[in-house]
């Protein structure tokens, strides 16, 4: 049984906690509250506020390094949020860790400070190399480690020896780069944060449209008359997507909320930039309905709303639009079989929601002539990921709510340019049509056997199959499933390489050898031979977009994310005929490449240019689908099984407000009424009671593996929460602990991070 005492990661449970249920609408006064005390504590009382202002702006200004949420279209709103201002101010913050810190702290130390501890020193400042003699980190010159990485990888008997993860900030430009690297040097060993994220919308979108991404834009959520959201805490994560909301209910769209927990966004908002609703405390709602599913339990819900349409259609023959099933669809005869075989006792039982409440949805999906449906990791986390990302297609479908304005699938993406990461090539499964292109153009030979994705790597890692990692942001010991796993992976490597802002778990996790190489912000000036460079990156709706930096580095000794990959391709690749040092020179010259290789980039330096960028085309969105039948497919998939024991809970791990992903800002989640806690289990009050439980009660949790391999978190406190029996909801990445390596989607390899079979019981019994 592994155990990682929770002191080990997340922040420092330092003051008392506090749990009071908020009452207050999402964002309004208690963001502008939260910003200004996280901005005077970050010590950016002048600064902070002006670079804020030139995010998200169109023409000049960079791109919020949040989010994926796209910008306002009219460039008019001070397009800003709580979370983005936390996220840019933490990059700028002014403290430095440099070379006396490290020479002060040895690595053992290190690993005893919290998350919160080890990123709050401030920005790397220069390149850092691990010296096993001392166990501390001690400066190295940049050629020193472009030529420590390149010889790691020269001399690998097997290209395949290596893996390249990605974290879905990297520029567009910088993510070619890297993916070009690998692949010249032989390898698709590409993880990204994405396996962990969207693999399941990409691959389900794949198949049942023919392309991986979502098909609607920021225009058609302003034109839906109905929106569906699923598993997404929109006030924490997407925060702009409230303006939307808040938007569409003033508008007379009608909203549905379908997450086991009624989050901030499911009831009321006021939006930063309307100073009127602010000043007057006018919030508006944001949902008209809120259904709380069982955990996993959406497939069946959504199968359950297509019943109900399928039946009503037998005497309305408006309920379905029989013109585009039948111009446009293939397998819609198999899937009103299956819906009509499957019972309401059995879909009622497996999602966990009444017929009646079901109906209730169903009344709106009806009454809308256009619908959207979005959603994030509440569906993809799962088992049963791909299939219900599929299951929302079909409902989709079967009004015909595709390929017109206001109607269509859109998946929330995570970091600010997973999306982009992929169409530029991070792709561990890449096509064949692409590596023929990329082949052509930039004259290598790359290989055609699939790569590695995240928990592949982690796997090989520990066998000794991957032997150098390098990891381009992110934090892959923490956002990984497994901890102690993963951290016993990292350490079996020869190399281990971070391409990194701040310092993390990852540096102090590592190889026999390692290297921390510091790198510009987002929001910082890029300075190259042909001047100053900007960047590209792709938001949740296809829009690419330049995002130019203007802040003084942190440090002379920082280089760009493409001047640090060229470098170790260098001296990774002695001869190769690739202008590395040209393309750093000028990114302007490695768009030209892009234009010539990826689908959708043609004319990409002067469309960037644009004043919003451009958008690719989205062959879906003009009902053009390269499927095998050239149709949009139906997928009459079995619903999944809730089957387990009673005494065991199915908890999902989540983010807390005050975090991102790895970061962790404050032991604070306000908007669900905690303070100064993380290692908390929210629990439905009769499955606490029927364990003897009461608030703040100690608890350990044992997760189940399906191999029945148990994981153990000790000393966590249980909060009485608004969520469905059976279900307990608690964050991430401390829960990682929890979850099992080998439990992962057997349709997308996605660790299955939101239903995780656990037993809970008071410590020490
Ligand atoms: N401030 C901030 N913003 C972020 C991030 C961050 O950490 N902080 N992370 C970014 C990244 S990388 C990503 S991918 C996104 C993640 O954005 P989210 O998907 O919102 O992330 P989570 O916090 O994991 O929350 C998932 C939601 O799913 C719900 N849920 C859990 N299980 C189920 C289920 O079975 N069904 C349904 N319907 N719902 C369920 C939870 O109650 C929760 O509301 O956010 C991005 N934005
Ligand atoms: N249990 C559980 N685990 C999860 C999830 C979950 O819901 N539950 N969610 C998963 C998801 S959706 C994701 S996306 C992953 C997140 O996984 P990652 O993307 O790997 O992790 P982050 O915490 O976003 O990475 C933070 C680090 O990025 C570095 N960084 C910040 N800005 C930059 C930059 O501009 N350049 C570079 N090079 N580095 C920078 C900093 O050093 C910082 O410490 O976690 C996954 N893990
Ligand atoms: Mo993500």
């Amino acid at each position: 049984m592994a155990t990682v005492s929770p002191e080990s990661v997340g922040a420092s449970d330092e003051h008392e906690p506090v749990f009071h249920p908020y009452h207050h609408p999402a964002a309004g006064w208690g963001a502008a509250k939260s910003v200004t005390g996280f901005l005077a504590r970050e010590g950016e009382p002048i600064i902070g506020p002006r670079a804020i202002l030139k995010m998200n702006h169109e023409n000049g200004g960079f791109d919020c390094p949040g989010c994926a949420w796209p910008d306002d279209m009219k460039g008019l709103h001070l397009d800003i949020c709580e979370n983005g201002i936390k996220h840019v101010t933490w990059e700028m913050t002014h403290k430095r860790v440099g070379r006396e810190f490290f020479a002060a702290h040895t690595v053992a130390e290190l690993s005893g400070w919290s998350e919160f501890d080890l990123e709050n020193q401030g920005r790397l400042t220069e390149p850092m190399s691990y010296d096993p003699d001392t166990d501390r980190y001690v400066p190295i010159s940049w050629p020193d480690a472009f030529e420590t990485a390149g010889r790691a990888l020269r001399e690998l008997d097997d290209p395949n020896r290596a893996a390249f993860y990605t974290s879905g900030r990297l520029g567009n430009e910088a993510t070619f780069l890297y993916q070009l690297l690998a692949r010249e040097l032989g390898t698709n060993n590409l993880p990204d944060c994405s396996n962990m994220c969207h693999e399941a919308s990409g691959r389900a979108l794949q198949a049942s449209l023919g392309t991986g991404k979502g098909t609607v834009d920021l225009k058609d959520w302003e034109a839906a008359d109905a929106l569906f959201i699923l598993g997404v805490n929109a006030a924490s994560n997407a925060p702009r997507m409230l303006t939307a909301l808040v938007e569409a209910h003033k508008r007379g769209a009608r909203i549905v909320h379908i997450n086991p927990l009624v989050e901030a966004a499911a009831r009321k908002a006021i939006i930063p930039h309307e100073f009127l609703a602010m000043a007057t405390f006018r919030a508006t709602p944001t949902s008209n309905l809120n259904l709380q599913p069982h955990i996993g339990g959406d497939m069946a819900l959504l199968r359950g709303m297509a019943k109900a349409v399928l039946e009503q259609s037998k005497s309305d023959p408006k309920a379905l639009d029989h013109e585009f099933i039948d111009r446009y669809t293939s397998g819609f005869d198999a899937y009103r079989a299956v819906c009509e075989a499957t019972s309401w006792a059995e879909i009622e039982q497996l999602s966990g929601v009444s017929e009646a409440r079901i109906r209730a949805a169903v009344d709106i999906y009806r009454a809308a002539d256009r619908t959207i449906v979005s959603w994030c990791l509440g569906v993809t986390q799962h088992e049963h990921g791909v299939d219900t990302v599929r299951e929302i297609v079909n409902l989709l479908l079967l009004r015909g709510n595709l390929g017109r304005e206001g109607a269509g699938p859109s998946p929330v993406r995570g970091h600010s340019n997973v999306q982009g990461n992929r169409t530029c090539g991070i792709d561990h499964r890449p096509t064949e049509a692409f590596l023929e292109r990329l082949g052509q153009v930039c004259g290598i030979e790359p290989p055609r056997a699939h790569g590695l994705d995240t928990v592949a790597t982690i796997e090989a890692m520990t066998a000794g199959r991957v032997k150098v990692f390098i990891g381009m942001g992110g934090n892959f010991a923490l956002a990984a499933p497994d901890t102690a796993y993963t951290f016993e992976a990292l350490r079996n490597c020869e190399l281990t390489v971070h391409v990194s802002t701040k310092l993390n778990r990852s540096h102090l996790v590592h190889g026999r050898r390692a290297l921390i190489l510091p790198c510009l912000g987002r929001t910082e000036k890029d300075m190259q031979r042909n001047g100053i460079q900007s960047t590209s990156v792709e938001d949740s709706m296809s829009m690419v977009h330049l995002s130019t930096g203007m802040k003084k580095p942190a440090s002379p000794h920082l280089l760009s994310e493409p001047a640090i990959i060229a470098g170790i391709a260098r001296a990774a690749l002695p001869d190769s005929r690739t202008p590395w040092q040209d393309y750093v020179g000028d990114y302007d010259r490695i768009r030209d490449t892009m234009a010539a290789v990826l689908d959708g980039f043609e004319d990409f330096n002067r469309r960037v240019r644009l004043p919003l960028g451009f958008r690719i085309r989205q062959p879906a969105r003009e009902l053009v689908f390269r499927t095998p039948s050239g149709r949009a497919e139906f997928s009459a998939a079995p619903l999944p099984q809730l089957a387990q024991n009673a005494d065991v809970l199915t908890l999902a791990t989540m983010r807390s407000h005050d975090q991102w992903n790895t970061t962790i800002y404050s032991d604070n989640d306000r908007y669900r009424g905690i303070k100064n806690l993380r290692t908390l289990i929210f629990m439905n009050t009769d499955d606490m009671r029927e364990r003897g439980l009461g608030e703040f009660d100690e608890v350990d949790i044992t997760s189940i593996a399906r191999d029945g391999s148990t994981r153990k978190l000790s000393g966590y406190k249980v909060i009485p929460y608004d969520i469905p029996r059976g279900c307990a909801a608690g964050y991430m990445p401390e829960m990682n602990v929890l979850c099992a390596i080998g439990d992962h989607s057997t349709q997308s390899d996605q660790p299955i991070m939101k239903n995780v079979n656990v037993r809970v019981e008071a410590s020490g019994r």
